[in-house]
């Protein structure tokens, strides 16, 4: 909005001029955003602490979690305020995927909020029933992806990285599938939010990539010099990425080893979900398996120790799923365990990047 309200005086200021530029709103956007989860993070931990909104935790996980009682959780509130805030502070309002992402946000959010409400009113680690925040996740996804879907001139080709000659058009198809990556990616987040700065680094790693994929689709050279798919209006989706990495980055300032507070459900929800919605928005759909890496291994981790578990009637293939616990119980401190998933997920993050130019 500020962007729109400071560009009407550029004809009498020509250095308003630099607003236009994406860099520049994106640089000011991450800025704002961390600076005030930094000022205000504080402020939230006192008041999550007052209002006794603590962590429950769960008997059956690893011992050295049990001193994690009564930490503050759903630090998510802080986030998706902040981020949300400095968007519509430096976007371009008239942008579409602007207001799918915030959509997204709010519906995932709510999801989030809910589950935590839950656990911590009814003190116990369940909160949401397991189909009931699976299916309200569905409904949401399915209606974005659904006006992604309508947007005039969105492509249903699926861009594959490393091989730009192939290009299924998957159709009607696309729905059920962007539905599946943003649930999927919602899912996984969760899931890896189990270790102090463990979710929120890798997804500022994510958020920073993705930054980059957004910016280039949106300038119709660089995307032709690429040869990835040039989206008109995708530019602004940088400025939301830039967004959720000062926002990611003033949280992980409280969420670093030991924390101070954790994300809750409100904030591993709606931060893959709107993760999964920017890959698609993007068509950097399948790159997401790379730059999300450390996301699918973990609930990977789940999926085959559960399926395992079924199959041999009470065996495992890990210590305990998700994987993050297993090298837990093998003995590494937890702060080991986090450094060096952080460490993987850079790495696949560049590795995503690499992709740009190896076809
Ligand atoms: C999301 N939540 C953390 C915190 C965070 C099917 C099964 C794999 C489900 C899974 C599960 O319950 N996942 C829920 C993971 C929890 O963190 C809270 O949840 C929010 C994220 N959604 O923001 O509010 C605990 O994680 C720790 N934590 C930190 N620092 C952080 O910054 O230390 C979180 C953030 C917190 C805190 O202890 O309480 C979680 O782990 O529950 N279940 C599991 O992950 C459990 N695994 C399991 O049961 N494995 C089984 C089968 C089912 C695969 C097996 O291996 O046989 C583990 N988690 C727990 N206990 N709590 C192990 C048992």
């Amino acid at each position: 909005m500020l962007f729109k309200l400071i560009y009407l005086f550029h004809t009498d200021f020509s250095w308003l001029n630099v607003f236009r530029y994406i860099t520049f709103r994106t640089i000011l956007s991450s800025l704002t955003a961390l600076m005030i989860c930094l000022i205000c993070g504080g402020w939230v931990i006192r008041r999550l602490r007052a209002m006794q909104v603590g962590q429950q935790i769960r008997e059956d996980g690893p011992s050295n979690h049990r001193t994690k009682a009564g930490t503050p959780t759903m630090g998510g509130c802080l986030i998706v305020p902040a981020a949300l805030f400095s968007t519509l502070l430096w976007v371009d309002p008239s942008n579409f995927y602007v207001w799918i992402v915030v959509f997204v946000a709010l519906c995932f959010g709510l999801i989030g909020f809910a589950d935590d409400y839950l656990k911590v009113s009814q003190k116990n680690s369940r909160g949401l029933s397991a189909s009931a925040k699976f299916s309200l996740q569905i409904i949401c996804a399915t209606g974005v992806s659904l006006a992604i879907y309508l947007y005039p001139g969105f492509d249903t080709h699926l861009n594959l990285p490393f091989f730009k000659r192939v290009v299924p058009d998957l159709g009607l198809w696309y729905i059920p599938f962007s539905v599946f990556i943003i649930v999927g990616t919602s899912n996984a987040v969760n899931l890896t939010d189990g270790l102090d700065g463990l979710a929120i680094s890798p997804l500022i790693v994510a958020f920073a990539s993705y930054l980059g994929f957004s910016y280039i689709a949106g300038n119709v050279k660089i995307a032709s010099y690429l040869q990835v798919p040039y989206i008109s209006g995708a530019g602004e989706i940088a400025v939301i990425c830039g967004t959720l990495v000062g926002a990611g980055l003033g949280f992980l300032w409280y969420n670093a080893y030991p924390a101070e507070i954790f994300m809750g459900d409100v904030g591993s929800i709606p931060l893959g979900a709107i993760l999964g919605t920017v890959a698609v928005a993007t068509k950097q759909e399948v790159v997401l398996v790379l730059v999300g890496g450390l996301f699918v291994f973990e609930a990977l981790s789940v999926i085959f120790q559960v399926a395992y578990f079924k199959l041999t009637g009470g065996q495992r293939i890990f210590r305990m799923a998700p994987i993050h616990h297993h090298f837990e119980l093998k003995g590494w401190p937890e702060p080991k365990v986090i450094v060096r998933f952080w460490i993987i997920s850079i790495v696949l993050a560049l590795l995503s990047l690499s992709t740009l130019k190896l076809r």
